[in-house]
């Protein structure tokens, strides 16, 4: 078009062509889809895709259901389809059973970026495979996060005994990804022997009975991995309620405003807080550079804020902790 051969040419475009037409084509309307809204994570995340909208002056319409769940997932995505915004942000409650119900905003012509949680491998835009079709993958590096809470349990334990990992469901990419990353470091440390998962649902107060029922069968458990917010917090609680709380050592993911007074008092060596702010603020930002015709990055990684006892009272550490 004129204006890129004059954007080419290293001159600035004439005003008169950018209003009209070209500047409605500026101010996308874009959605994101937690994966669940009673979620501090999320909450914090569409703070930053907010942030992010104001910033250019594009709306952002946020919508998503009560419970992480795929049959709750899709009537909220198809009636978001339905709005026809120009981008779905969103985080697939499975990265399998999410790929059709996606497929349809492809279909219809909007384009749509993962954030947090991913659909197939989480590779995008190869041209290989039935699910790279979404244009861009923003999220933790989640094999890493597993891999960090490893090593510190692994040495608030003294490298040695059983533990357990408390996680959600199989089928999800993060959680998924942090209890390999969480195997294959543990593997390294040989006196270490990590018993069978517990998933919970995403229910807190599932994890925290299933802690009790671990513990009444092996009274020696050294330590847990809880791998997102309901299973840290929860297995938390049944640690609390046996009486072990600060003995069994616990390494949690995610950052809630509960975690200061957990951290302080010894229930949890540490916690590997997420970046969701930056999550939405670059999610939505990658969807508007393509919504207005800029390329963007398939992958972008966000970072992590290791949380301890030491260092939660530092501004630095407690600016990550999850808004509510
Ligand atoms: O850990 C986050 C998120 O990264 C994960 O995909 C699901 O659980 C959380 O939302 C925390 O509850």
């Amino acid at each position: 078009s004129f204006v890129k051969f004059m954007g080419a040419a290293g001159l600035a475009a004439p005003a008169i062509l950018t209003t009209g037409r070209a500047a409605a084509q500026d101010k996308p309307t874009i959605a994101l889809i937690p994966g669940l809204t009673a979620d501090g994570f999320y909450v914090t995340m569409h703070k930053g895709a907010q942030a992010a909208a104001e910033a250019v002056g594009a709306q952002l319409i946020y919508q998503g259901a009560a419970e992480w769940n795929v049959s709750l997932q899709v009537p909220i995505l198809d009636a978001v389809i339905a709005k026809k915004p120009a981008a779905i942000l969103i985080a697939p409650n499975d990265k399998t059973q999410m790929i059709e119900p996606l497929r349809k905003a492809h279909d219809a012509g909007i384009a749509v970026v993962c954030v947090d949680t991913f659909i197939g491998s989480g590779v995008f835009q190869t041209g290989a495979g039935d699910a790279d079709f979404p244009i861009s993958y923003v999220a933790s590096d989640n094999v890493l996060g597993g891999r960090m809470a490893a090593r510190a349990l692994a040495a608030a334990i003294g490298e040695k005994g059983k533990v357990y990992v408390s996680n959600v469901k199989p089928g999800i990419s993060t959680t998924d990804q942090r209890e390999e990353g969480f195997k294959l470091e543990i593997a390294q440390h040989k006196d270490i022997e990590v018993l069978e998962t517990q998933f919970n649902d995403d229910d807190a107060n599932k994890a925290a009975a299933q802690f009790q029922a671990v513990l009444g069968r092996v009274p020696d458990l050294a330590g847990v991995f809880g791998a997102n917010l309901f299973s840290a917090g929860g297995t938390a609680n049944g640690a609390k309620q046996a009486g072990v709380a600060g003995k069994v050592k616990m390494a949690g993911f995610d950052a809630p405003e509960s975690i200061v007074a957990q951290l302080k008092d010894g229930t949890f060596e540490l916690t590997i807080a997420q970046h969701p702010a930056e999550i939405g603020y670059f999610g939505f930002m990658a969807a508007y550079a393509h919504a207005t015709g800029n390329p963007v990055p398939t992958h972008i990684g966000t970072g992590f804020t290791v949380m301890t006892a030491a260092n939660i009272d530092d501004p630095n550490v407690s600016r990550y902790l999850y808004k509510s």
